[in-house]
């Protein structure tokens, strides 16, 4: 077989027919599922190419131009229709098995329901298409199935029609007003449980709102519905965006690759972001729920209306949508808390990207398997470009930057470049260099160097950037970084506040007036995604912690206080010292438990010490062995010297009813745990007494700090009470990945057997494997190889089940090259034996010669 091949940005060429309207007729029925696609073709200009479609995994049935059999061929996955006509009626017929159908994508079952996934390339799946994102059409949609096993046929847009066939089937007939590419196309058959509700918009128009549900789970779909309607009002009011159609319906599927689909006017949703009451979701669910409905519905306008010319554009709406959700959970919630948490995605895992094989820019040159693309880069990295934008502009000017979008680009296929244009001329800001955050590949770096002139009382900060090279990208440019800093005086003043526009090599900016040496709080807000190399000493961090007007930066410093000690301990492990804590952070961190005036959920985000995973960012090599042995030993200092005032606050806020109470409770609750295993008392006393998730989950995950026998019983206390609500079970399985024990792997691979379990639905395999190799750092890298191999037979067994997920959990394998050779041996030589699979898919085939490369 031929190796899969890349496909170059710069390879873009306008399509050569377009399809105007398209009349799709399913009938389901199992293997005999049959679908009928008939299209309005034009040929676009002057050329005499034959039209030339792409189909995947179907099979061809009939296909007739203007009513008349076709002359057509059939090559490697394209239907070449050799036509001189410039405008022609082409009808398709194909057929497929969507029970066989174990990819998730394209249309197939999910629990005994039809539904789709087209998003990047599934529509080829279901008929032969012009299956690209600058191919608009009018959709009208005719589903034929048996009435009694699903009573609910959906596609995009208004119904039409509806009514009985023969035999006990069905029909439903849709149409969607709004062209729109394949991949936004969506179907779903079956039976459900259903929640409404309506909404008026700004312009008083009626809108019905839709939730389906799997039956029996009706009460778990109120929260998603007000989500709903809280993204369609925040949009109104802060984008002046108004919903276009008469309905909008959601429905919940429990297999589903990703989080949800933002298919016009019919979202599919994996059922973990829409499920929940109380009992059987955390608060951080709830959250979820909330943050994903909101982008799929901000999608409607980001994304759908204004679409994509090709898929190397894809952060044009995935970016701007994320965004959008950080502002949308920042203007409901607390803004601090989101920042951290995205803040957190970035130094996490889209640093890690960027310094791994698949490095990549926000819009990317070449790509050979676009789902790879669903990145963090595209996606978090995308948003920090987006308000990178927003803080050059200011809201206002941002704001007429959207409306100008819009205007121009309303029922287009375009491009970022679009995007930053109408920026740029509704702000009069100049973004020319600003646009190479879209083209340059890795994560920059800012090293920042002070000093003060006591004479002249001025203060001067001098920055200088570089960007590593990256794969296939070296000699990069300097960029235009907006870097916020706070001066902050000795008497704990903030005496400058500032977003500088730093856009040399090199800058020096000056402060002048400062009677003495102040403390810099730098990068403030994560103002840009870079990493910031600057000599931080312990007290300009105590400082900051305290006095920085920003929330965020205080958490920042604390995470740099913890950094740290941490890495002068892996330190003097290497030289043979005892290990030390200076007592000045021990002191930093009691004052934030003793504080009274933090909030709650900031405090609970600062006592959530760096993980192991987000410490290895912070590095280019990393000494595994003794960063387990520091960083346990430092977090065991922190805790033990506030393990007082650690219990208190866990009684304290034993019932209070509130989210921020619950997490700094919990994660209080994980610390004593580190202290003493006689805590578990503890744990278990808050999880025989909870009437909620968070603190049921809060009081496992305290416990899963070791195999202790009411940590062992409380688990099979949990399994037997959740065995029936996949989304609990879960959780129970997360639990298991990431037990910090030896037997971790023995157990984990008992699990397969388990009945709640199943290779061929995602979360599971997420639950179990995928949390596992991301998400237990040290059983992962073991330094016998066990954890690389458990993931490799995993990811092997997924490649013909589902490409997709089996190469999203293989990150941790590919980027292994901060750690030491044997490792890297170790982590390459399965590298290999995915390569020598037979009948490798395009996914693992990318990230995997990638890594190897
Ligand atoms: N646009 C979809 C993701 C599709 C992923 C395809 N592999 C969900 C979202 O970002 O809203
Ligand atoms: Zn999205």
């Amino acid at each position: 077989m031929s190796q899969p091949q890349a496909k170059f940005l710069k390879d873009y060429q306008q399509p050569k027919f377009k399809i105007s309207h398209i009349d799709l007729a399913f009938s389901l029925a199992g293997k005999e599922t049959k679908i009928i696609a008939t299209s309005q073709v034009v040929r676009q200009e002057q050329h005499d190419e034959a039209l030339v479609l792409v189909g995947d995994e179907i099979e061809l049935l009939s296909v007739t131009v203007d009513g008349k059999a076709a002359a057509f061929q059939q090559k490697s996955g394209e239907l070449v229709i050799d036509t001189s006509l410039n405008e022609f009626e082409l009808q398709i017929t194909t057929k497929l098995d969507p029970e066989a159908n174990t990819s998730l994508e394209g249309l197939y079952m999910s629990d005994g329901a039809y539904c789709t996934q087209c998003e990047a390339e599934g529509f080829r799946r279901i008929t032969y298409f012009l299956d690209r994102p600058d191919v608009l059409a009018i959709y009208s949609v005719r589903i034929e199935a048996d009435k009694q096993a699903f009573p609910y046929l959906l596609s995009n847009g208004n119904l039409v029609e509806a009514g009985d066939t023969q035999d006990g089937r069905h029909f439903a007939k849709w149409h969607d007003p709004f062209p729109k590419p394949a991949y936004l196309f969506a179907l779903v058959a079956g039976d459900f449980d259903l929640l409404e509700d309506r909404f008026t918009t700004c312009s008083n128009r009626d809108v019905k709102l839709q939730v389906f549900v799997d039956k029996g789970n009706l009460n778990k779909a109120h929260h998603a519905m007000a989500s709903l309607k809280k993204s369609m009002a925040w949009d109104e009011t802060r984008f002046n965006l108004e919903y276009d159609l008469d309905i909008y319906m959601i429905v919940a599927v429990d297999f589903f690759n990703m989080g949800a689909m933002e298919n016009k006017g019919l979202n599919v949703f994996n059922t973990k972001f829409v499920l929940a009451d109380k009992a059987c979701a955390t608060d951080d669910d709830y959250h979820g729920i909330e943050s994903v409905v909101g982008h799929e519905y901000f999608h409607n306008w980001t994304g759908n209306r204004v679409t994509c010319r090709d898929w190397f554009q894809l952060s044009l709406k995935e970016g701007l949508t994320v965004f959008r959700d950080q502002e949308f959970s920042s203007d409901l919630g607390s803004r601090a808390v989101n920042r951290i948490h995205a803040i957190k995605v970035m130094k996490n895992q889209q640093f890690a990207e960027d310094s791994g094989p698949m490095a990549h820019a926000i819009r990317p040159e070449s790509v050979i398997e676009m789902n790879n693309f669903y990145t963090v880069t595209v996606y978090n990295k995308g948003a920090e470009v987006i308000r990178m934008m927003h803080t050059l502009l200011g809201e206002s000017a941002f704001q007429r930057g959207m409306a100008l979008y819009f205007e121009r680009h309303d029922g287009q296929a375009v491009t970022c470049d679009d995007f930053v244009a109408a920026m740029q001329d509704a702000s009069q800001v100049d973004l020319t260099q600003f646009k190479r955050w879209y083209s340059q590949a890795g994560t920059p770096q800012v090293e920042v160097e002070e000093s003060y002139d006591a004479v002249n009382k001025s203060y001067n900060l001098t920055l200088s950037q570089s960007t590593p090279d990256t794969p296939g990208q070296t000699d990069k440019l300097p960029l235009h970084i907006p870097f916020d800093v706070e001066l902050i005086s000795v008497d704990g003043e903030s005496v400058m506040s500032e977003v500088l526009s730093f856009t040399e090599k090199q800058q020096t900016f000056s402060f002048t007036g400062m009677p003495s040496k102040p403390a810099p709080s730098l990068l403030q807000n994560f103002s840009a995604p870079v990493k910031l190399a600057f000599d931080y000493s312990i007290e300009q961090l105590v400082h900051i912690m305290r006095f920085a007007t920003s929330e965020v930066a205080k958490w920042e410093a604390s995470v740099s206080l913890f950094s740290q000690s941490v890495w002068q301990n892996v330190e003097r492990l290497q030289s043979k010292q005892a290990m030390f804590i200076d007592p000045r952070i021990l002191d930093a961190f009691k004052g934030v438990v003793l504080a009274q005036e933090l909030d709650k959920a900031l405090m609970a985000e600062i006592l959530t010490l760096a993980s192991a995973g987000s410490l290895i960012e912070q590095k280019e090599t990393v000494d595994l062995d003794n960063l387990a042995l520091a960083r346990e030993f430092v977090v065991l200092q922190i805790a033990s010297d506030c393990e007082d005032e650690l219990l208190a606050k866990v009684r304290e806020l034993n019932s209070v009813d509130d989210a921020s109470a619950r997490a700094l409770k919990n994660i209080c609750l994980s610390l004593l745990l580190k202290i003493e295993q006689s805590y578990g008392e503890v744990a278990k006393s808050q999880f025989d007494l909870a009437d909620n998730m968070t603190d049921s989950l809060g009081a496992l995950s305290a416990l899963n700090c070791g195999t202790s026998a009411i940590r062992n019983d409380l688990m099979g206390q949990f399994e037997l009470q959740w065995i029936d609500t996949p989304l609990v079970m879960d959780k129970w399985f997360a639990l298991h990945a990431t037990l910090n024990s030896h037997d971790c792997i023995e157990k984990l691979t008992s699990l397969f057997e388990h009945a709640a379990f199943s290779f061929n639905n995602p979360n599971r395999v997420r639950s179990l494997i995928g949390a596992f190799a991301a998400g237990n750092t040290f059983e992962f890298h073991r330094r016998d190889g066990q954890g690389y191999q458990f993931l490799t037979d995993a990811i092997i067994k997924l490649n013909k089940l589902n490409p997709q997920v089996a190469a999203r959990i293989i990150t941790p394998l590919i980027q292994f090259k901060k750690f030491d050779s044997q490792r890297q041996l170790l982590m390459r030589n399965e590298l290999q034996r995915i390569l020598a699979t037979e009948e490798l898919s395009k996914d693992l085939y990318e990230k995997v010669t990638k890594a190897l490369a």
